[in-house]
């Protein structure tokens, strides 16, 4: 009799099956989540330690490359990479290409952080951005360590559409750098995210109020993002419960439902969900995914907190087309292949998380090196 554990030989689906997101084909569901290293050179260009990084990880059915500031202004933490001039793009170039060198699939995380910065981050000196002039808790990571986030400037109205434009130009870049798409980060506290959520949006204009003008920004942001790409080479990521970065909402249920069901004209790849509170607890705090996911009616990609079981599950199950792990790809370059031998994971150093060299980077080894060493 075959067994439920046995997926294969009843023919359910598997995260070692090829899967489909829109124009990209993964060879298998695993996906490589974006994660923020902090090791981008001068002035945010990447190069070849970072190139050698993500081509370690080129077994992923997808990578979705770290997250990356539009424009100067987008920028909120120290020694991120940016995708807003010709050096920039020349540095992803090399990532790209060592990546596609090594048979995998790369797409570019387009993140604007909005008031989660902090002055000595931004162009002369200025005040971060936001929709509205609310100070985050907490500390912004800047080149002398960390310092309080201060009271963000509020957008004037006729700014936002400079700002789509940097989405845009930035897409351009992204195509001109080598990837096979991008993803527009909405999640996490981020502009978007500040815009979408009422706990940080508080205008009065056509882009506050009302589920619908809140929404407004990320709508604009999806169509020139996808007038460059292509809707089925854009995925977007979205945090609907999560308080990371002092986020709230007094209706998420609705508000996401709404966004998601509004992108329907894009056609977008996938929907990247972190489900629960970011790199925590994965308590969905009463908000229906499944819901979530039926009003967005494309391809769904869960994140937050699984491990291969879980995956597993919800991919047997069809609660997920496929699964984005953040931590464990970071020790584990080989992460679908010690998946399919039942190997061991390594347990990275938090030490090493953000920032500094080669270390904690590109020495974590796969499996064929560690038996050999
Ligand atoms: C951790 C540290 C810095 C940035 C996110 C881009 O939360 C991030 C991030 C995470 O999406």
């Amino acid at each position: 009799m075959p067994s439920l554990s046995d997926p294969v030989r009843i023919g359910l689906p598997s995260l070692f099956d090829p899967v489909r997101l829109g124009a990209l084909s993964l060879p298998n569901r695993i996906v490589m989540a974006p994660l923020t290293r902090s090791r981008a050179g001068h002035a945010g260009v990447q190069g070849p330690l970072n190139a050698t990084y993500y081509a370690q990880r080129a077994g992923a059915g997808l990578i979705i490359a770290e997250a990356t500031q539009i424009s100067r202004q987008g920028q909120g933490y120290a020694f991120t990479p940016g995708i807003h001039d010709e050096n920039q793009v020349a540095g992803w170039h090399t990532v790209t290409e060592a990546v596609h060198r090594a048979r995998g699939r790369i797409v570019l995380q387009l993140w604007h952080v909005g008031r989660i910065s902090h002055p000595s981050l931004q162009p002369e000196g200025a005040l971060p951005v936001g929709p509205s002039a609310i100070k985050p808790e907490g500390q912004a990571f800047t080149e002398t360590g960390f310092q309080p986030f201060v009271i963000p400037r509020a957008l004037e109205t006729a700014e936002i559409a400079g700002i789509v434009e940097d989405y845009r130009q930035a897409a351009h870049r992204a195509q001109q750098a080598g990837f096979d798409g991008v993803e527009i980060h909405g999640a996490n506290g981020y502009l978007i995210d500040q815009f979408l959520r009422d706990g940080t949006n508080q205008r009065t204009d056509a882009y506050g109020g009302s589920i619908e003008n809140r929404i407004r920004f990320l709508l604009e942001v999806t169509r020139a993002v996808t007038e460059v790409w292509g809707g089925d080479r854009v995925g977007l990521r979205l945090s609907p419960v999560s308080p990371a970065n002092d986020m709230r909402d007094s209706n998420p249920q609705a508000l996401f439902d709404h966004a998601v069901a509004g992108l329907a004209p894009f056609g977008l790849a996938y929907l990247h969900v972190v489900e629960g509170a970011t790199g925590g607890s994965r308590d969905a705090q009463g908000f229906d995914f499944a819901a979530l996911r039926r009003s967005f009616r494309g391809p769904y990609l869960a994140n937050n907190g699984y491990d291969q079981a879980l995956a597993e599950a919800a991919i047997r199950e069809g609660r997920a087309d496929a699964v984005a792990f953040g931590r464990p790809f970071i020790a584990n370059p080989d992460l679908v292949e010690r998946f399919r031998t039942g190997a061991p994971l390594a347990e990275p150093d938090k030490t090493t998380f953000y920032g500094g060299d080669a270390r904690g980077y590109t020495d974590y080894p796969a499996l064929a090196q560690s038996a050999a060493a």
